[in-house]
């Protein structure tokens, strides 16, 4: 959407997208209810504060493990406002027999059954508490290579229902891959390490990139993050979440909006990565030289 179109209804769109709880809180709004979802697996930090949106997007993160492992995904539920409130937590996602989830509320109490039906609730958090809770995954048997399990952690105001915010955990089948991931486009500036330039004849700018697996078994699930938000987004990600098979793809859009400040050289990394390991690195690169 060109600025000019913008402007003029700067105030009724900031208004829809705090109603829809997808874009970030502004200054001044605090006073409605706000849910502020955030997950991490194992010893990692946490991914998703001040971020509020339905499809986890920014805030997902994936941990993997051999057949018999337990992960552990923590859960923090954040009350963003400068009033009290509690939070329902409710989980979505497929069954899958390679895997068994587990939640447990903050004192150790298995609520499996609360969190699957959306009837568990926080205790009532003071302005700006938090609660943690957590979720844990073995991996079982019937696990294959490739295979994952994903969930979907809702968490609604209990003052304001349909104030949401969504975490997701992937878990996934830990194995050594034969996977060969090239992305395009993009130049090759060192191995695995990509970079493309937004062509800035616009203000904004919007780039698909393919995510194509050249080798010879499937790649381990994908996590697609972005490592300085802000000028950069991610959107249409196929890739999170899933495995590539041998000979297979995916595709992710990095858009660049450089807003009313386009008189500089703008710079954003994106990681593709698989367990622990990054596979795909690209940077992207914005000239603006237009005002
Ligand atoms: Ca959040
Ligand atoms: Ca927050």
């Amino acid at each position: 959407m060109a600025l000019a179109t913008r402007a003029p209804v700067a105030g009724i769109l900031s208004v829809g997208l705090l109603m829809l709880g997808s874009t970030q809180v502004m200054a001044g709004s605090l006073e409605i209810p706000r849910a502020d979802a955030e997950i991490r697996v194992g010893g990692d930090s946490y991914e998703g504060n001040d971020i509020y949106n339905a499809d986890a997007s920014g805030q997902t993160v994936i941990g993997s493990g051999a057949v018999g492992e337990i992960l552990t995904f923590w859960i923090q539920i954040g009350n963003d406002r400068n009033d009290f409130d509690s939070f329902k937590v409710k989980r979505s996602g497929r069954f899958h027999d390679g895997y068994r989830v587990r939640y447990y509320s903050a004192t150790g109490k298995d609520v499996t059954g609360q969190v699957n039906a959306g009837s568990f609730t926080t205790p009532e958090l003071a302005p700006h508490g938090t609660y943690v809770m957590k979720a844990t995954v073995k991996v079982r048997p019937f696990a294959t290579q490739g295979s994952s399990v994903s969930r979907y952690i809702t968490v609604s105001s209990v003052d304001a229902p349909g104030i949401n915010d969504s975490v997701r955990f992937v878990a996934a089948f830990g194995f050594p891959s034969d996977a060969d991931l090239t992305l395009n486009p993009g130049e090759l500036i060192d191995p695995g390490q990509y970079q493309y330039e937004f062509q800035t004849a616009e203000v904004n700018g919007q780039a698909d990139f393919t995510v194509q697996n050249e080798g010879t078994g499937p790649s381990p699930v994908l996590l697609v993050s972005l490592s300085t938000p802000g000028n950069f987004q991610l959107a249409n990600d196929t890739c999170t979440g899933t495995s590539v098979s041998a000979g297979g793809s995916c595709s992710f859009r990095v858009n660049f909006i450089a807003d009313t400040y386009c008189e500089t050289l703008f710079i954003g990394s994106v990681a593709v990565a698989g367990g622990a390991e990054d596979l795909v690195d690209l940077q992207v690169v914005a000239v603006c030289d237009l005002i």
